[in-house]
């Protein structure tokens, strides 16, 4: 292990760029401008006004005329708004709704809006996981979302604790169990290691491949967890990254992110070595920016470091917002991610949000 790599400022996490933060209320105006032309609040038999997007209207959506309830639970404090679906098999927010409600000043504040839906097919699944991000993109998976998801059906039902949930998500069956102490535990699945799934250019999975970002050469391990990682532990030149909260996310985040070698763009994880049982992770998030924890983030850091030989495969991973302890099991090559799951509050949207 050679010399170590720190770059510019210290930055503290959640922080946004001032573009960034320009842009989301850029968008957000443009939504509130939309539901301050409907008018406001009650009269005309108490239906409320709603946004209803130019999507929404071309989709002739069952938006229009719902109040939606919903309950605020984070991981680590990666924050989500969620909401109980099981009676329709379409979210009752849209995805442009979902980006207003994400807003911190705007809305009610979150990493994203999670909806627990229908089984697709109840022979296999309990539940379907939709999530949109807080920029209103659909991602494929999330794990501190999942455990959020579990917690709260859990929550709603009185279900006993150390019951298992078959969950149909986008990356296919994730399985959470909310053990008695509270924690969830989260078979994962596998991960995957075949580039073009992850899907990335760079050559392949099995080792790290240079990535040129702000006239920096990195060098970045690909991996996929239903959706995309880049797993960034040293510079090109093998610095090791020795202070995670040295790094620049706010200026370097949204560079990985859009990188040309991951077409669908990426969540992007700095991580430090603590020692082979302990990392530090830092993480920019694809369409939701600097979170205080990724789960799928945190097992992606395992497994690249497994690979790289940085980690073994039961490692404890230190976020911003608390640790995850992440093991990738040898016997079924199965990841098993466990970690907190709490609810903060309750509400209704209202007036239109
Ligand atoms: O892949 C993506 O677009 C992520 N932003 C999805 C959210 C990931 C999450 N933070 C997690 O814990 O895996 C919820």
């Amino acid at each position: 292990m050679s010399a170590t790599a720190t770059t510019t400022t210290t930055t503290r996490c959640r922080c946004a760029s001032n573009n960034q933060r320009q842009k989301q209320q850029q968008r957000v105006k443009a939504l509130m401008m939309m539901q301050s032309s409907r008018g406001r609040g009650g009269g005309g038999g108490g239906r409320r006004s709603v946004v209803v997007t130019r999507a929404e209207r071309k989709a002739g959506s069952t938006y229009a005329d719902a109040d939606v309830e919903f309950w605020k639970y984070q991981g680590l404090g990666n924050d989500f708004i969620l909401v109980d679906n099981r009676d329709s098999s379409t979210p009752k927010i849209s995805p442009e709704r979902s980006a207003l409600l994400c807003d911190r000043n705007f809305g009610v504040g979150a990493d994203g809006v999670i909806f627990a839906m229908p089984s697709p097919d109840p022979e296999k699944f309990d539940y379907k996981m939709t999530i949109y991000n807080s920029d209103g993109s659909e991602p494929e998976m999330c794990g501190n979302g999942i455990r959020c998801l579990a917690r709260f059906v859990s929550d709603l039902d009185k279900d006993q604790r150390g019951k298992k949930y078959n969950v149909s998500t986008l990356a296919g069956l994730i399985v959470p169990e909310v053990r008695e102490d509270g924690q969830v535990a989260v078979d994962m699945g596998t991960p995957i290691l075949d580039v073009a799934n992850v899907p990335s250019t760079l050559k392949d999975c099995e080792t790290s491949h240079e990535m040129i970002v702000d006239g920096e050469k990195w060098l970045a391990n690909a991996v996929g967890m239903g959706n995309p990682h880049c797993v960034v532990y040293k510079k090109a030149n093998g610095e090791m990254i020795s202070d995670v909260y040295g790094l620049d996310l706010p200026k370097i985040g949204p560079i990985f992110e859009k990188h040309e070698t991951f077409p669908a763009k990426t969540n992007t994880e700095f991580v430090q070595v603590v020692d082979r049982g302990r990392v530090k992770m830092r993480v920019w998030e694809r369409g939701a920016g600097c979170t205080l924890a990724c789960g799928t983030g945190a097992c992606a850091t395992v497994v690249a470091g497994v690979i790289e030989g940085h980690v073994d495969r039961k490692c404890v991973v230190e976020l911003p917002g608390g640790p995850l302890e992440i093991e990738w099991r040898e016997s079924d090559n199965k990841i098993i991610m466990t970690g907190p799951a709490e609810p903060t509050f309750q509400g209704t949207t209202a007036l239109g949000v």
